[in-house]
């Protein structure tokens, strides 16, 4: 067997159909830019940067500057001087806040594992890994949403160090300003915006820091469309132990080659954001609402149609009389059509990794793609003719996807040119 070339056939196989032969509907996946690529592969893929305020390394003067300005970057942003982002995804960004802020046996609250809560927030992922004693918040099933009273009376009961708004179902905003008014001002409250952090950057969502979260934890590639990776960022007066103590689990904690390869790929993409971030943010959420009406005047059970189904980049269904997620998942990929199935909230957390009730639909990354409402609804009507009239369609999905192989919303490679061919080798 020659492996290398199967190994390459792989990579080939892999570009071909999920790049440019499916429907890319996961949530919590984007495609990175043209320009954000071809930086992404360099030299810093080889290297270490060890650091606290100096580098423990030789030869890092190149890696502590892009670490440098990729964070002035995000500090310009938000308006802040707290930002980590060494972390490697956005579940070791939680790992890392929640080690800085709670001992284990503490209790924190954060949303139910199948009312949306992110793994890392829950026993069964880091909160579990730390001895952390999660109590899940109250939420509205028929609005999506935290109950606002229920919760506060909770949390005025418990009086938690801290509590983690950590969802990765994520239809609307959370109740930020309205918990916060009413509990104690010393909890700290974080958020995890990994989902929806490209909504953010684009103004388009809810401003965690501004209505009073602490802390914000994020990954870097859902509706922000960068490398795969994890960021922390904290209000500029957040108690400064804290943050020390968050920059030391950072490490020499948990984090040692935080792959700094990542770093020009991460800048390019924020500066893409700041230059068209508003305009793609904005279409997401058109898209989302677009695709969820289709779906639901082709008879599909989408929640929400009282509230316009959405104001994220996600669309929930419940299938539970199409044979449940998992099956629903896969009958769509065997036609291209890639989605995530997905526990509600009326399930059981053994159902969320069986045949839950739900599939999860994210539109952010057929978006950059050049897709816009009426591209919505013909995917909807793809979803009708595959689940309700049992059709296979994946050629018809295949000759759709020829007319966006173009991604939006990013710099164009040909300016920087002269760039690249040094990049590449031509010094
Ligand atoms: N599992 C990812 C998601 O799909 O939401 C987040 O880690």
């Amino acid at each position: 067997m020659d492996y290398v070339k199967r190994i390459l056939d792989i990579v080939v196989n892999q570009n071909k159909w999920r790049r440019y032969e499916c429907l890319n509907l996961v949530a919590s996946e984007n495609v990175i830019s043209p320009l954000a690529e071809k930086v992404y592969l360099s030299d810093f893929m080889s290297r270490y940067n060890e650091h606290n305020a100096e580098s423990h390394y030789q030869g890092t003067k190149f890696a502590m500057e892009i670490e440098y300005v990729v964070k002035k970057i995000f500090e310009e942003k938000f308006n802040t001087d707290k930002i980590e982002i060494r972390p490697l995804s956005g579940g070791l960004a939680n790992l890392i806040v929640y080690r800085s802020i709670l001992k284990p046996g503490d209790t924190f609250i954060s949303p139910k594992l199948t009312a949306g809560g992110h793994v890392s927030s829950t026993r069964y992922g880091v909160a579990g890994v730390l001895s952390l004693a999660e109590i899940p918040m109250f939420f509205d099933s028929d609005e999506m949403t935290v109950d606002v009273d229920k919760t506060v009376e909770l949390i005025n009961n418990v009086r938690p160090k801290l509590i983690m708004f950590g969802r990765s179902v994520i239809l609307f905003p959370e109740p930020i300003k309205e918990i916060k008014n009413e509990i104690d001002p010393k909890i700290k409250i974080v958020y995890d915006a990994a989902h929806v952090f490209g909504l953010i950057w684009g103004g388009k969502f809810q401003d965690p820091l501004d209505e009073g979260a602490d802390i914000i934890t994020t990954s870097t590639h859902k509706t922000f469309p960068g490398p795969q990776g994890g960021a922390i960022i904290a209000r500029s007066d957040i108690d400064e132990k804290i943050w020390r103590k968050l920059e030391f689990t950072t490490f020499p904690g948990v984090v040692y080659n935080h792959h700094i390869h990542r770093f020009p790929a991460l800048g390019i993409t924020a500066l893409e954001m700041n230059e068209f971030g508003k305009e793609y943010a904005e279409q997401v959420i058109s898209n989302a609402k677009a695709l969820a009406e289709g779906l639901f005047n082709y008879g599909f059970n989408v929640l929400c149609p009282h509230k316009r189904f959405t104001a994220s980049h996600q669309v929930l269904i419940d299938v539970r009389e199409l044979d449940g997620g998992r099956k629903v998942a896969t009958k769509l990929e065997e036609n291209n059509i890639i989605v995530t199935k997905i526990a509600l909230p009326w399930d059981s957390d053994k159902d969320a990794t069986g045949n839950p009730s739900g599939i999860r639909i994210g539109v952010q990354e057929m978006t950059r793609w050049g897709m816009r409402e009426s591209e919505m609804k013909y995917i909807a009507e793809l979803f009708h003719e595959i689940l309700n009239e049992n059709k296979s369609v994946r050629d018809k999905v295949v000759e759709f996807r020829k007319g966006f192989r173009e991604i939006r919303y990013c710099f164009k490679v040909e300016r920087y040119e002269d760039y690249l061919a040094r990049l590449f080798g031509g010094f």
